[in-house]
Parts: structure tokens; C-alpha cells; sequence
């Protein structure tokens, strides 16, 4: 963690495209950070989200969002897309959302799987964490989420009872109007889910979700010819509330997914090093293709 926070205040000095921007605090009181990148623009300008590591465990993820934030910097003075990408759009991304759980995750063999944060159960209990995924206010509390404070998808006393869940929700409620994607990048499974977890809803906009997120995956296989699957989390595998994804939707933004990364279940979160490139390559030209479109659109 100590490398990405030097790496972030590095860029923000180096480039003058991109701001350092501090919106929050994590339970043990590590400042929670994002990147804002973006040309200056006389008009109000629309803006793209992605955060990387809510899940302790997935270190393919902020590994991602620190590629993904490279690549834009490397290439928006010569490529025309990106370019008036960045001219347009502002990205807020946020490397590592869940800091507390990813450094815990880093400090021995014996806390390498964390997920959740690291706050302390409710009275009475004596585990750790609540699932960050599980605690927004998107239906919190009714599916696919755990009551048992030592379950690894805890959702929490009650929606947005983490300082991180608050955090996100405060900085986008705040613009909510300026934002049209909101991509959360997780591990593993190869999927690209659109809203909503819960089975009884389907986003208003599902039909065109799916088309954008088919043509996505397209776009991923012809990175490395990697098959990722596109569907809602309840059609895929199972049903889920709370999640930072359906609690966007709800709130109006219209194009949000969640990413999981690789693998399909050889290595798990233990990706081995000589696909932490790959990976970052075929998964940036999915948000690509996304963040493409919407800017089009
Ligand atoms: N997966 C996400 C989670 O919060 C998810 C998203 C939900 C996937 C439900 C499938 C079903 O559980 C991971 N890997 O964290
Ligand atoms: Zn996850």
C-alpha cells in the first residue's frame, strides 16, 4: 500500500491532468484516495467511475486501476479517442477502496484471503469485517448477505454502517447527475455483471446493458481469447443485495458492471504474476469499449 500512495501523490505532482483527491477515511483511519483525471473544460463536464479493491483479497484488482490510469496517461496526447475522451470526461478512480482489509491481506500467510474491512463485529461478537459489497443501500439486508458477523459477506448493523461504504456513497451522491459508468473491478471469475442482484428487479435499461456488456466481452476474448460471461449476478450464479453497483444503478447512473477479473478458478486470488499483465490488458479494453460508447452515446 505504502508504493500505490506514493505512486498516486507522484502523478498528481508529474501531471497536470490528474488531481489527488482524499474523500474519505477507513475504519483504522487510513485516508481513502482516488485519482481524478481529466483535461480542463470551460463546460460542466460527464464523468466515468471505476474503483479497484473493495475485496481485500483480489489484488489483481488495484493492480488493474493503476494499468488502466497508466494507459489513459500514456496515450491521450496521441490517440484522438482517448483524447477527446479526456476533454469531455473526467475518471475518478480509486486504486484501493478497501485499504484496511489490503493491507491486512498483505501481512502474512495467514491473512492473504481477507475480504472484508477491518472493523470490529457488533457487540457479542468476536470476528472482524463487514463485506463492503454487501453494505450499500441498494435493497441492503435481503439477499444473498450474511447476519452472521463472521460470515465473510457480513452486510453490516445496517446499510452504510462502514466509513468506506459512506464514503463512495457521499462523493457520488454529491454529482450523481455527471456520472455515466460506474465500473467496480473485482476478482475472480471472469464475468461482467450488470444490475440488479436482487432477482425481483431488472434495470430499466437492461437490454442495452447486456448489448454493451456482449460487445465488451467481444472485445476481452480478442485481447487473449479469454471467454468472460455477461449477465446479471441471479441469472449468472447466484442473487445478492447491497452491492456498490446496484446501489449506482438505483441512483440513476445507467451504465454500471462490476468486473471479475481472472482467473476461472485455477489460481483464485493467488493469480500467478505472469498474468497480472494479460489480464489488465484484455480487462482495459472491456471498460474501453464501455466507457467508448457511453462517451459516444
Ligand atoms: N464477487 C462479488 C461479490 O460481492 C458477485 C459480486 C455477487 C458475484 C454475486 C456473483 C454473485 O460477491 C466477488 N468475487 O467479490
Ligand atoms: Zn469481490
Amino acid at each position: 500500500m505504502p508504493e500505490i500512495t506514493s505512486w498516486m501523490a507522484q502523478l498528481a505532482e508529474d501531471h497536470p491532468v490528474v488531481t489527488l483527491i482524499n474523500y474519505g477515511q477507513t475504519y483504522e483511519k487510513r485516508p481513502i484516495n482516488l485519482l481524478k483525471i481529466g483535461l480542463d473544460s470551460e463546460q460542466r463536464k460527464k464523468a466515468v467511475w471505476m474503483d479497484c479493491g473493495i475485496h481485500a483479497r483480489e489484488w489483481i484488482a488495484p493492480a488493474f486501476c493503476q494499468y488502466f490510469i497508466n494507459q489513459i496517461l500514456q496515450t491521450y496526447k496521441t490517440d484522438p479517442t482517448v483524447n477527446q475522451m479526456m476533454k469531455n470526461l473526467d475518471f475518478y478512480v480509486t486504486p484501493v477502496l478497501n485499504v484496511d482489509g489490503y493491507v491486512y491481506s498483505w501481512k502474512d500467510n495467514t491473512t492473504r484471503l481477507w475480504r472484508k474491512n477491518r472493523s470490529p463485529g457488533p457487540p457479542g461478537c468476536s470476528c472482524y469485517g463487514t463485506d463492503l459489497n454487501r453494505n450499500f443501500d441498494a435493497n441492503w439486508g435481503t439477499i444473498g448477505v450474511s447476519t452472521n458477523c463472521c460470515s465473510i459477506t457480513y452486510g453490516g448493523t445496517k446499510a452504510l454502517s462502514e466509513p468506506e461504504a459512506q464514503a463512495v456513497t457521499n462523493f457520488l451522491a454529491k454529482q450523481k447527475d455527471d456520472f455515466l459508468c460506474f465500473l467496480t473491478i473485482h476478482s475472480y471469475g471472469q464475468l461482467l455483471l450488470v444490475p440488479y442482484g436482487h432477482p425481483n428487479f431488472t434495470a430499466p435499461n437492461y437490454d442495452e446493458l447486456m448489448k454493451v456488456g456482449l460487445a465488451a466481452a467481444d472485445e476481452i476474448r480478442k485481447a487473449h481469447g479469454m471467454n468472460y460471461r455477461v449477465g446479471s449476478s441471479p441469472d449468472i450464479l447466484y442473487p445478492n443485495s447491497g452491492s456498490s453497483r446496484d446501489w449506482a444503478r438505483l441512483v440513476g447512473i445507467p451504465f454500471t458492471y462490476t468486473f471479475e477479473l481472472r482467473d476461472n478458478g485455477t489460481f483464485e486470488f493467488e493469480l500467478p504474476e505472469a498474468q497480472i499483465q494479460p489480464t489488465c490488458e484484455e480487462a482495459y479494453r472491456g471498460a474501453m469499449h464501455i466507457i467508448t460508447y457511453v462517451h459516444e452515446k
